[in-house]
């Protein structure tokens, strides 16, 4: 037995389930929920409360393979978001999706599953991120899930960090889905030439929508076909990103049916530009998202 099966062995809802050829996920079937995360990225790829439809989108093409991200569930974007700040062949959003993590804590209760994941610095991440670190990352999950990103400075001089847990929520049709939460906040579109706007009344979709909002508040993504809505609440964050890449720009992912835009978007806890965190020698900082339905 490995020693991931034996950390597990005492933990009835909890499985390991290979999703490739070493490629392992840890499977929870929980009364409160049925939930997938990779070991790779510590991804959550499925969460699906007891009674609900699945809360998160994923890609029925994702790929799972060392060093590729998955498309969909939680990527964690880390320690920057989106382009290096300034060095641009450096991997956008990071590394933190691109590598295996370690399983550090299983526990349990009639409520929830609780799983931390750690990412030690390695040969690899030194030559991307030059800094000792300690990095957790602990999903609680239940009829709830709760997600929280903690990075350690153990280095002897001070850094930035920024990051994103890169949620892709699954929605009926985008056409009937809006985004409330955000009016008022100042943002960038991303679209073509990057542009300074404020955001008027909820977000509709109408193409594609890629924004970096000034401002972390909690959000409602509202779905008239799923008669759901799904609660955002962001701490440690200060930027809220908004994503769907609509049709052109879907048919370019190589892992993602053409037409799955209509099916999810993402509404992404983030720190990104100037947003960025500077931790001293030390000091440490936690990125999270509370997500209920
Ligand atoms: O968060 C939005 C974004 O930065 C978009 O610009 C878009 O490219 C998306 O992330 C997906 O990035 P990825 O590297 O996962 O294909």
């Amino acid at each position: 037995m490995s020693t991931l099966s034996a950390q597990l062995a005492d933990h009835a809802s909890i499985s390991l389930i290979d999703l490739a050829p070493n490629y392992s996920a840890v499977r929870i079937d929980h009364p409160t929920c049925t939930a997938t995360v990779a070991l790779h990225g510590a991804h959550l790829i499925a969460w699906q409360p007891s009674g609900a439809d699945p809360v998160l989108y994923t890609s029925p093409d994702a790929v799972y393979r060392q060093g590729k991200a998955i498309r969909g569930g939680i990527p964690i974007c880390w320690p920057w978001f989106g382009a290096h700040p300034t060095d641009s062949s450096l991997p956008s959003h990071g590394f933190a999706r691109n590598q295996f993590w370690e399983l550090a804590e299983v526990a349990e209760s009639e409520d929830v599953v609780s799983l931390t994941f750690v990412l030690p610095p390695n040969e690899h991440s030194h030559d991307l991120f030059p800094h000792q670190f300690e990095t957790r990352y602990t999903l609680n999950l239940g009829r709830k899930l709760s997600a929280s990103l903690t990075t350690i400075n153990r280095d002897d001089h001070p850094f930035t960090v920024g990051g994103a847990l890169h949620t892709y929520f699954a929605i009926g049709d985008v056409h009937r889905v809006h985004v409330a939460g955000l009016e008022g906040v100042a943002y960038l579109d991303c679209v073509g030439e990057r542009r300074a706007r404020t955001q008027e009344g909820s977000i509709h979709f109408e193409g594609e929508v890629d924004r970096i909002y000034h401002g972390a508040p909690t959000t409602q993504l509202h779905d008239e076909c799923l008669a759901r809505k799904i609660l955002i609440e962001p701490t440690g964050s200060q930027s809220t990103v908004v994503w769907n890449p609509w049709d052109e720009k879907a048919a370019a992912l190589g892992d993602m049916p053409d037409d799955d835009y209509h099916m999810f978007v993402c509404i992404e806890t983030t720190n990104a530009l100037e947003d960025v965190i500077s931790l001293a020698p030390g000091e440490s900082h936690t990125l999270g998202a509370r997500i209920s339905v």
